[in-house]
């Protein structure tokens, strides 16, 4: 259960109503409490952010903008969007915010459908260096009704900047391909993102520049890393990774002319009623991230990272780029074994309490649904309040259970050791979660 007597009240009500789904939600509340989250795009959010979910605002459609709604009934609803345009605004610095995209991958819909028609080509990371889907993927919108042309890192083990955008590639694809749009931000890239370079590049042919920040948003909020404004034409991203709010999207601008199309491209051009459950918590995760203890909590995000990236370098592993600047880092695991793959060790970390995600690391010769790699992320260990030492502890734990894992592949008594290696450290983990809960 949840350490939060509303949570707990709720569940005991869903247990009289429906038992059914009751069960699974507290199998899962279980889960969270006694698990170390380590996939970087998930967090734990506050239990106001939680309790604002769940609320009567459910009940209500709204589609439009506050003052110029659809449907009557919108007073008070007007009041909550616009608290959280106003605090998103202050929050990154900037003169428009639209609340309302459900969520990342939405707003990036939403911004290619105000910035360009079908067809109109866009350039983008590679994105199996670290890219994210919305951004070009032959199977996804953006990449079946726009053409996205990519930029590499730098692949050359012997440039300084290896693994790390190739910002001279990035212009020499935007000086041949003359995109309308110039993407930047990624889902697993672990340094900071040069704004600046990247609107000279866009500048040079003519391009928007938009920054998906759905990773770093905690980051630049707190000013743990440096602000895609005023580099940027128009930004998106997720409320729920660093900035530790509810699921959902929110697009910013400083451009007057761009915020009508953005406005209108949300709505009605994507989505219809807005879930103003999630408007109102997503009002309240940014209130909280306005609070001088959010810049304390990402700077620690980014002190913990680093630990762990840095015991895990001390054990043996590569980390891509050479380690961290940010929340996450992607862990070359063939270093360890040549025989390790991504999905190995993801299934074998579960087993001992630490989840995370297999990953591809840039130039990965096996395929996504094995890799080379696991991306590791610290957000929602911070958020229960680890720190330096119990970050080292957690590489410690995923080297043990890795390696008995590695001794298992073959081995006839292997397996049995990474049994009992498992859940051994399943219990040490389980130990550790119960020092540092889940804040309720
Ligand atoms: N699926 C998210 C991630 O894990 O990074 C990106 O949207």
């Amino acid at each position: 259960m949840a350490h939060d007597p509303i949570a707990d009240a709720t569940l005991e009500l869903l247990t009289r109503r429906d038992p059914d789904v009751a069960t699974w939600i507290a199998k899962e509340a279980e889960r969270q409490a006694t698990t170390i989250e380590l996939i970087a795009s998930e967090n734990h959010v506050s239990p106001a952010v939680m309790h604002a979910m769940g609320t009567c605002l459910t009940n209500k459609y709204a589609e439009g903008y506050p003052g110029a709604r659809y449907y009557g009934g919108c007073v008070y609803h007007d009041h909550i969007e616009s608290i959280a345009r106003d605090r998103a605004k202050r929050l990154f610095n900037c003169a428009f915010a639209n609340v309302q995209p459900h969520s990342g991958a939405q707003a990036n819909a939403a911004v290619f459908m105000a910035l360009m028609d079908p067809g109109d080509t866009f350039a983008s990371l590679v994105l199996s260096d670290g890219g994210h889907l919305s951004h070009g993927m032959k199977i996804n919108l953006s990449g079946k009704w726009f053409k996205p042309v990519h930029y590499p890192l730098h692949y050359d083990p012997s440039h300084p900047d290896f693994e790390r955008i190739d910002y001279d590639a990035v212009e020499r694809v935007c000086n041949e391909h003359r995109p309308k749009v110039l993407m930047c931000g990624y889902s697993a890239y672990p340094r900071v993102i040069d704004f600046a370079r990247m609107r000279k590049a866009a500048d040079a042919c003519g391009a928007l520049l938009v920054a998906d920040i759905a990773h770093i948003a905690g980051l630049v909020a707190a000013g743990v890393h440096p602000s895609p404004f005023p580099h940027a034409h128009v930004v998106t991203t997720t409320t729920h990774k660093t900035l530790r709010g509810p699921r959902g999207g929110l697009i910013l601008t400083d451009a007057e002319d761009l915020a009508k199309k953005i406005d209108k491209a949300v709505f009605p051009g994507m989505q219809g009623g807005p879930l103003m459950h999630v408007i109102a918590a997503k009002a309240v995760a940014f209130g909280e991230a306005l609070q001088p203890s959010f810049k304390s909590y990402c700077t620690q995000v980014v002190a913990n990272a680093r630990a762990l990236a840095a015991a895990l370098i001390d054990l043996g592993y590569r980390i891509t780029s050479g380690g961290t600047d940010n929340h996450l880092m992607l862990v070359d695991l063939r270093p360890r074994s040549d025989k390790l793959t991504g999905a190995d060790a993801e299934r074998w970390l579960e087993l001992a309490g630490m989840i995370c995600n297999k990953n591809g690391i840039p130039q990965d010769p096996r395929p996504p649904k094995f890799t080379s790699g696991i991306r590791l992320g610290s957000p929602a260990t911070t958020t229960r309040g680890f720190k330096e030492p119990q970050m080292r502890q957690v590489a410690a734990w995923i080297d043990q259970v890795l390696a008995a894992g590695v001794e298992s592949i073959g081995s006839p008594t292997g397996a049995a050791t990474l049994e009992s290696t498992a859940a051994r450290v399943r219990q040490e983990v389980r130990s550790l979660c119960q020092q540092f809960p889940i804040p309720g």
